[in-house]
């Protein structure tokens, strides 16, 4: 019998030839076009066309990072991402690729091929923004958290539901890449010697250093909703409506969903607006700057209107009354704006960089890497006295001028 604990363009044929839950989804019995396409930090991917027009994509996990062998990581991190992507689809199908099969066995999900999209990330840097995005995100990240959590549903189930997404060692990946590294000498960080400085003021601030501990322990105990639990802009697949075909936007990779703040995924999208904001500047594209740093409004105003949408519908409304709806607003926001934050800091700083900001030029870097250790900390430091995330962005416009760096002739 073939071994399939880790496929390869020669064996996914066979893979596939085995799995009676995907017999109506391919053919095996002709040829198969078959492409490894994975490029991120974990897993193997492959894009599988059979000659009929058929597709599907094969996504699995490996036994360690995949940019670094040395470092082990969980394959049951595969079973995670199946239950958050089958939870997610019942909560909102709009949103997310559709989920054919889990071989538990093997550790491979079979997902809907959405070859036709193309990575939000990739489109931002070559100065495709993308706007609409935003607010279906938005509606996204809403449905989800209120129909994941208990307002959403039976208590017992959603008790069932969270023992069952428990995900503690990518919950650590976070915990410790996210909230700890950029804050302490670690050899996962790295930035050019010119923004090494700006690093030290980072850490040398008492006052931010505490609202991140802060935000760490919140995001390691507030169990409110199944998130996705790395929702950057490289997890997002969008594709624009023309003739005959209908704009779509869908999140995925979510292998790090557990029970944890809702307010993570909304900041997690924020602050990489505020690094692709960053990139548009240092690259002298000043108004796409300013679209681009619409989009955490656009994405909290959509949150809003359709979690008080769905709040008519919440399980016990004998204790839950709208006043309780307006507090659960305002930590959601407040949250969004300290995990924008974190997220923005950590990608500059410590491991998994983000493109937007390491492919520019040096010069250019330095600056945009400053702006967006600044902004990041006044996300953090200003978010109460600065209420609406417009104020808060027009803070992030503001600081990120500033500290544009140019060539010098
Ligand atoms: C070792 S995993 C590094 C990063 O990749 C993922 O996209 C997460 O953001 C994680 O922190
Ligand atoms: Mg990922």
């Amino acid at each position: 019998m073939t071994d399939f604990s880790q496929l390869s363009v020669d064996t996914v044929a066979a893979y596939l030839a085995q799995r009676p839950a995907l017999a109506a989804r391919i053919r095996t019995d002709g040829p198969l076009d078959v492409v490894e396409v994975g490029d991120g930090n974990l897993n193997l991917v492959f894009i599988v066309h059979d000659d009929a027009g058929s597709s599907l994509v094969l996504k699995q996990s490996l036994p360690h990072v995949r940019t670094d062998p040395s470092w082990p990581m969980t394959r049951e991190r595969s079973a995670r991402e199946a239950l958050v992507l089958r939870t997610h689809e019942a909560a909102d199908a709009e949103h997310v690729p559709a989920l054919y099969d889990f071989d538990s066995a093997n550790y491979v999900l079979a997902i809907e091929n959405l070859s036709d999209h193309a990575v939000w990330r990739g489109e931002l840097n070559e100065a495709r923004v993308h706007g609409f995005a935003a607010a279906e995100i938005g509606r996204y990240i809403a449905r989800t958290a209120f129909h994941t959590s208990v307002f959403g549903l039976d208590p017992l189930e959603q008790k069932r539901l969270a023992a069952a997404s428990i995900n503690p060692e990518l919950c650590q990946i976070t915990e410790d890449l996210v909230f700890t590294e950029p804050y302490i000498e670690h050899p996962h960080n790295a930035v050019l010697p010119e923004n090494e400085p700006d690093v030290a003021a980072l850490r040398a601030d008492r006052a931010l250093l505490t609202e991140i501990g802060i935000a760490k322990y919140r995001f390691m105990t507030s169990a409110q909703s199944l998130i996705h639990g790395d929702l950057h802009t490289g997890s997002v697949f969008v594709r624009d409506g023309s003739d005959g075909v209908s704009a779509s936007v869908r999140a995925f990779d979510s292998e790090f969903g557990f029970f944890g703040p809702t307010g993570f995924d909304l900041g997690a999208l924020w602050g990489n607006f505020v690094i692709a904001a960053a990139r548009a500047l240092a690259l002298g594209a000043p108004d796409r700057a300013s679209e681009i740093l619409t989009l955490p409004a656009s994405l909290w105003n959509a949150f809003e209107a359709e979690f008080r949408s769905l709040w008519p519908s919440r399980l016990d409304p004998r204790v839950w009354g709208d006043e309780v709806l307006e507090s659960l607003l305002a930590e959601f926001r407040q949250d969004a704006a300290v995990y924008a934050g974190a997220k923005a800091i950590r990608r500059i700083i410590g491991f998994a960089k983000a493109s937007d900001i390491e492919t520019l030029d040096p010069v250019l870097r330095e600056g945009a890497a400053r702006g967006v250790l600044r902004a990041g900390r006044a996300l953090v430091l200003e978010r109460r006295a600065l209420d609406t995330v417009e104020a808060l962005s027009a803070e992030t416009a503001a600081i990120l001028a500033s500290t544009v760096t140019r060539f010098e002739f």
